[in-house]
């Protein structure tokens, strides 16, 4: 069967500076941890160890030209352009911002930037990070230099990169700096989060600019085990706590009610002001960029709880691992494609069938040199994984929903935040030692489904 896209349909893949660009003269989280805890990072391999994009940003727009690629999302680095995160703009890091755009633009790929992709500047951390207001107002004021900057060029820019991560890596589960656990400083951070989202919207209206603005959600469906009341109200809360604490926020200027009443009834509230209910429902935005790596199964918990713990999302669930489900070994993620048709055709039933465009969408595979054949990586799982991934995609389409393109994670080899180098997930293999580029199979296959707007599959 022929799957054919709509015209004019987003082919391309996404990445982050900090991933990508290499060594900055403002210091981020990460520099600081890595320096700090080595031990925490796949064998020991820290953020300064990059497929160097500030050096070969020329040669590497002209691979995503050679992948088709009329679109590519990549983020500014906070602590590239504003070191200190609040004080001077630093000239080199505009020209180097300049000149990847320009040439994104010259190469008929339309450049889509995302403000802040995990990598939260040291000086803004130490003062608080997301849970200073102050940081808040940093932020606000970095987007609209940005915006100033290059919003003549961009015209679509995105707030964050998958905001609740930061806040479940640095404040639940111990995998972001600064490896706190504590929920209600969590509730804040997303909290915070929102707002800040919220006032680079506002700057971006006042701007008058010609583009639109959205934000990047990672949305993982929540599914029940069974249909049991228990079962189902458990998915519902994971669903409050980990997708819609941001996708009411952006889509109806609103949290569920349903979710401030339950972290009110453990007090777990954030310190609200009485003007911020202004703000968030000036953040709506124009765009929604969906990441979907793996859904989220969970079933009612088979224990009492602890009430001496500390308070988790897990009070309210347990995971529930599906006999037979699809994994992914080395990223220890299901694979499930039918969860990309189920979020869009929420988004069409539930918020309006809001513009969306998948922004994230990939599988990182340890050791590919396995599958090299004639000097080149033969990721047929790959090929597989996209075109299962894309004919779900195609149904929810052609079902109405407004899905505007697809972008993967991503289109060279690159460092990932505490795996490394471990599992691969790139077009476009990267040799660490000499910077080496070599197309693998699957970039193939994707440049010719985006030339043709259209792949082939039984
Ligand atoms: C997303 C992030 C990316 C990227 C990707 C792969 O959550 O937006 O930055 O890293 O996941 O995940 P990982 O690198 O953890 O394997």
């Amino acid at each position: 069967m022929k799957y054919a896209f709509p015209d004019n349909f987003w082919w391309g893949s996404a990445s982050s500076a900090l991933q990508t660009e290499g060594a900055r003269e403002g210091e981020t989280t990460w520099d600081y941890w890595f320096a700090r805890e080595p031990n925490r990072f796949h064998n020991g391999v820290g953020p300064q160890q990059t497929s160097t994009f500030y050096q070969h940003w020329k040669m590497d727009i002209q691979l995503l030209k050679q992948l088709n690629h009329n679109s590519f999302r990549t983020s500014i680095s906070w602590a590239r352009l504003i070191p200190d995160g609040i004080g001077e703009v630093n000239p080199e890091a505009v020209d180097f911002y300049n000149q990847v755009i320009d040439e994104l633009n010259e190469q008929g790929i339309t450049p889509f930037i995302t403000l802040f992709h995990f990598d939260m500047p040291m000086a803004m951390q130490e003062i608080g990070g997301w849970e200073n207001r102050d940081v808040v107002d940093a932020y606000a004021r970095y987007a609209q230099i940005c915006f100033e900057l290059f919003g003549d060029r961009v015209l679509h820019w995105f707030t964050f990169n998958e905001p609740i991560v930061p806040v479940e890596g640095g404040y639940l589960y111990d995998f972001h700096y600064p490896n706190v656990v504590d929920f209600r400083r969590a509730a804040t951070v997303a909290y915070h989060t929102v707002l800040a989202h919220a006032q680079a919207v506002r700057a971006y209206r006042a701007g008058h600019y010609a583009g639109e603005i959205g934000i990047v959600l990672n949305l993982t469906p929540s599914y029940p085990r069974s249909q049991n009341p228990a079962d189902v109200k458990a998915a519902h809360i994971a669903d409050l706590m980990f997708n819609r604490s941001f996708l009411d926020p952006v889509l109806r200027g609103e949290y569920p009610a349903d979710l401030v009443a339950l972290l009110k009834s453990y007090d777990q509230l954030p310190a609200c002001k009485p003007e911020d209910g202004f703000l968030i429902a000036e953040g709506k935005i124009d765009l929604l960029g969906v990441n979907y790596y793996q859904p989220r199964r969970v079933k009612c918990r088979d224990s009492a709880v602890n009430p001496q713990a500390p308070f988790m999302p897990e009070w309210f669930f347990d995971s529930y691992e599906m006999p037979g489900r699809k994994m992914n070994p080395y990223r220890g993620w299901e694979i499930y494609e039918p969860g990309i048709y189920d979020i869009l055709v929420n988004l069409r039933d539930n918020y309006g069938n809001p513009r969306c465009f998948i922004s994230e969408n990939g599988m990182g595979v340890e050791n590919e040199q396995r599958f090299i054949e004639n000097g080149q990586i033969n990721d047929r799982y790959r090929i597989e994984f996209i075109s299962e991934h894309l004919a779900w995609l195609h149904k929810g389409i052609s079902e109405g929903c407004n899905c505007l393109g697809y972008h993967m994670w991503t289109f060279i080899d690159n460092w990932s935040w505490c795996n490394a180098y471990k599992n691969r997930y790139g077009f476009i293999q990267l040799d660490l030692e000499t910077q080496q580029r070599t197309i693998k199979k699957s970039g193939e296959w994707f440049a010719a489904t985006a030339l043709n707007n259209s792949f082939e599959k039984e």
